[in-house]
């Protein structure tokens, strides 16, 4: 793989105070290996509850943001009130932000400049839908949304790509490591060919969809795969730990 082993919890809309502050202490008490980089992404009505209990080792990552500066932009969240409540990371790109909620590549391209621009973190989330696989367009697919991210990375330190193939997601139906595989290799390939050979080598690709205790192992196995992207299973502090340790 490239770099250090990343592992991202994604908790979507879910939690209340109370099963987080559940969660927060499972998560302090778990032991996780030190080379791996371990962020978690909670709703944002409880990020600061999360950066005020949470253990400095887990990095906070927002699920959105706002496409430019704050303002007069009713119930949306600036990249500044991000950083200032202590988040250093933002998830971009999630497939149910482009497929329930429509953003398309030109505005998640955008939201990325904006991020990057201000020091704030990226995951970059791609991935091609059942029927796409099924017609053989998934690597056109990827393609189209790495071009739409990297139109607008000034440097791609700050990046991590998630491999989400949206069928994948949520369905407890996970990709083979064998077809992850393929796919991240692809994505490697492009960026060599549509950036550099050191862009290429050393941007982390993470997989996600269905990710869970008992199939991460084989997954970080893959040459290509440097982490990984938990829904579901980042819900549960122990299994969660299990994952961020299935680094190889
Ligand atoms: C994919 C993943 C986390 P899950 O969306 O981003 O969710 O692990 O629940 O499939």
């Amino acid at each position: 793989g490239s770099g250090k082993f990343f592992v991202g919890g994604n908790w979507k809309c879910n939690g209340t105070k109370e099963s987080i502050s559940k969660l927060i202490s499972e998560l302090n008490s778990a032991k996780m290996e030190s080379d791996v980089d371990v962020v978690v992404a909670p709703p944002y009505v409880y990020i600061e509850q999360v950066r005020n209990a949470l253990t400095d080792r887990v990095e906070i990552s927002a699920q959105n943001s706002w496409v430019g500066k704050g303002g007069a932009f009713t119930g949306e969240i600036s990249v500044e009130q991000l950083k200032d409540i202590g988040c250093k990371w933002v998830i971009l790109g999630h497939s149910e932000r482009r497929h329930i909620i429509g953003e398309d590549n030109e505005f998640i391209g955008k939201k990325s400049a904006y991020a990057l621009g201000q020091k704030l973190k990226v995951i970059a989330c791609i991935g091609e839908k059942l029927e796409e696989r099924e017609a053989g367009k998934t690597f056109d697919v990827c393609f189209q949304q790495m071009k739409a991210f990297a139109d607008n990375v000034p440097s791609w330190d700050d990046v991590v790509i998630a491999y989400e193939p949206v069928w994948a997601i949520g369905t407890g139906k996970v990709a083979t490591p064998e077809q992850a595989q393929e796919v991240h290799v692809a994505v490697r390939d492009w960026l060599k060919k549509n950036v550099s050979s050191e862009v290429a080598s050393k941007t982390r690709i993470i997989y996600g969809g269905s990710v869970n205790g008992n199939n991460c192992a084989e997954l970080a196995k893959q040459k290509d795969i440097d982490g990984f992207l938990v829904g579901g299973a980042s819900l549960k502090g122990p299994e969660f730990a299990t994952i961020v340790n299935s680094v190889t």
